[in-house]
């Protein structure tokens, strides 16, 4: 089986699988994944049945940000193999009717890149204006705008004087997209990898690529505000889709940071002027206290709720959005919020039933599909992510937290969580490496692993499987209006999506108590058919609208 080029909407009742090399799968000793590694479990996915790849970044870099500081856009980084071995890949994927999407990050570039090398200390360089300088202000930093990774996002150039804006971590320099010559650039990169057969793209902080040209202070923020969904984003991505994506027929997916609806009704707008899809985060802030990631707290599950209904409705033939909980930027969603002692597996495939059946393209990340949790890092020195230990060092050096209270924040909230490495079986290293992990893997490899997963019919991995198949089986699912039946509800989320010949139900207890609740009458639910479930003893039928729901138990049911 190859691919269907001609197929341009595949990516509507497609399930995209996201993969983060450095973690996935070390075909040698090196201690950290690679392309060859990542080759050696295409069956595994071909298995599970998923549509696509997203690789994240195999591109060289210094690897201060795992790959998202890029230093060469044409290159593969040697720790992940050679351009050969991308070949491979690819061809392998296609063979088995798997798509590749690659990672995309054009807001910056690393600080290695020859472009800043060359303008670094160079106000003459001709690729100075490929970044964003700025002359100091009464001494300081042109602007109070903050780094997503902490501290102030501008670095002092010494030899010139001026400062370069980043948004991320100081060595990764922001892009000047003003600069038409940039523009080209990022023209010519996607078009190389299309050029390959790459079938699509995942572009970074996309939404970030156009700044407010006064760059003004911020009173009252961070400064995201004048750079975010900023004044040129759409016509700048309106000449990339044109000139590139919109000719090879690629599928993309812009990463949208603290975005807006109506935004992101332009970005993925039908007429595919942009992107074919976004992601956005608002759902994944719900346990953030006033908006502030670094913060423990109990989720809002009503203002989830809430979230869910207003993308659901806001994009329903207008756009199209990205389903996920997880990716390797985010906790473990089994451990986030649901209950990874006590109910694991039953929490697991709740929570992946309850987005899978709406409307959109959904993404699993590495691992999720078999259920896999934070590892629980006791030792500031287990952390790796530059999110991380940047923020380790202003919280508790110079902000006063307490160690112990950092070391809770950083067990729910570190990126590092999702990227511990894949656990393939429960010999050494989980079967992820035979020299030591980059980072530690979980202790609890021995029987949370994809060998247990595809021995047991009952496990995870065989729910998620179902999950991509009665995507393509049932056609409400990609198509359905959404309508939230419990919105209210202390405890159940349950939603309905709707055609004229189709009702599907997805009703789901998010907590660890017994719930009974009254779903509305109009719902013949006497005549619905159980689809899945996540009890082994499930009723077929449901004999009437009042419904009984175990810990974490989720239903899925059809009306025809
Ligand atoms: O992430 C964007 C971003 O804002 C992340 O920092 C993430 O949303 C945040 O850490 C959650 O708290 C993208 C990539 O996914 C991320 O891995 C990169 O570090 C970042 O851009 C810079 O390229």
């Amino acid at each position: 089986m190859t691919i269907n080029k001609k197929d341009k909407l595949w990516w509507k009742t497609a399930t995209i699988y996201q993969i983060y090399p450095k973690s996935f799968c070390d075909s040698g000793a090196q201690g950290s994944g690679d392309i060859k590694g990542i080759i050696s479990k295409l069956d595994y996915l071909k298995t599970l049945g998923i549509d696509a790849i997203w690789l994240t970044p195999v591109y060289e870099s210094p690897m201060i940000d795992n790959g998202y500081d890029i230093s060469d856009y044409y290159a593969i980084n040697p720790e992940f193999g050679t351009m050969a071995d991308f070949d491979e890949l690819l061809a392998a994927a296609h063979q088995r009717g798997i798509r590749i999407v690659m990672d995309i990050v054009v807001n910056h570039t690393s600080t290695a890149h020859a472009w800043f090398q060359s303008a670094l200390g160079d106000k003459n360089s001709p690729y100075r204006d490929y970044y964003i300088w700025k002359d100091p202000i009464y001494g300081q930093a042109p602007t109070n705008w903050q780094s997503k990774f902490g501290g102030n996002a501008w670095e002092l150039d010494e030899a010139t004087g001026q400062y370069y804006l980043h948004l991320f971590a100081k060595e990764q320099a922001d892009l000047n997209w003003e600069n038409p010559k940039v523009r080209e650039e990022v023209k010519g990169i996607i078009s190389y990898w299309a050029d390959k057969g790459v079938d699509g793209f995942r572009l970074d902080v996309i939404n970030l690529i156009s700044k407010q040209q006064d760059f003004p202070n911020d009173e009252i923020g961070d400064g995201r505000r004048f750079y975010t969904d900023g004044p040129r984003v759409h016509e700048y991505l309106q000449e990339i889709s044109e000139a590139v994506f919109q000719q090879y027929g690629s599928v993309t997916v812009g990463e949208m940071s603290s975005t807006t609806l109506e935004h992101c009704q332009q970005y993925s707008n039908v007429d595919n002027s942009e992107l074919s899809m976004v992601f956005n985060f608002h759902h994944l802030k719900v346990d953030y206290t006033n908006g502030e990631k670094w913060t423990n707290a109990p989720f809002d599950f009503l203002q989830l709720k809430s979230i869910f209904n207003h993308w659901q409705t806001g994009l329903n033939g207008k756009g199209w959005g990205a389903l996920f909980w997880c990716n390797h930027d985010q906790p473990r969603i089994v451990s986030r919020l649901g209950d990874d002692k006590n109910y694991r597996v039953e929490s697991a495939k709740m929570l992946a039933a309850s987005v899978h059946m709406m409307q959109g393209t959904p993404y699993i990340y590495q691992g999720e599909e078999i259920g896999m949790t934070n590892p629980g890092y006791t030792d500031i020195e287990q952390y790796r992510d530059v999110e991380s230990t940047n923020m380790y060092q202003l919280m508790v050096e110079e902000q006063g937290v307490s160690h112990p209270d950092m070391m809770d924040i950083l067990a729910q909230k570190s990126r590092d969580n999702s990227r511990t490495p894949m656990q393939w079986n429960s010999a050494m290293n989980a079967g992820f490496s035979e020299g030591k992990p980059w980072l530690d893997v979980a202790k609890n490899y021995v029987d949370i692993n994809a060998e247990k997963a595809l021995q047991d019919k009952d496990s995870v991995f065989y729910f998620y499987k179902r999950l991509i198949e009665l995507r393509k089986e049932v056609a409400v699912i990609t198509q359905g209006d959404y309508t939230d039946l419990l919105p209210e509800h202390e405890r159940v989320f349950a939603y309905q999506r709707k055609t004229e010949t189709q009702t599907l139900v997805s009703i789901n207890n998010y907590y660890g108590e017994t719930s009974e609740v009254e779903l509305p009458n109009e719902l013949e639910l006497d005549k619905a058919q159980l689809l899945l479930g996540n009890y082994p003893d499930e009723q077929s039928h449901i004999p009437s609208n009042t419904v009984t729901l175990r810990p974490y138990e989720t239903k899925i049911l059809l009306i025809e």
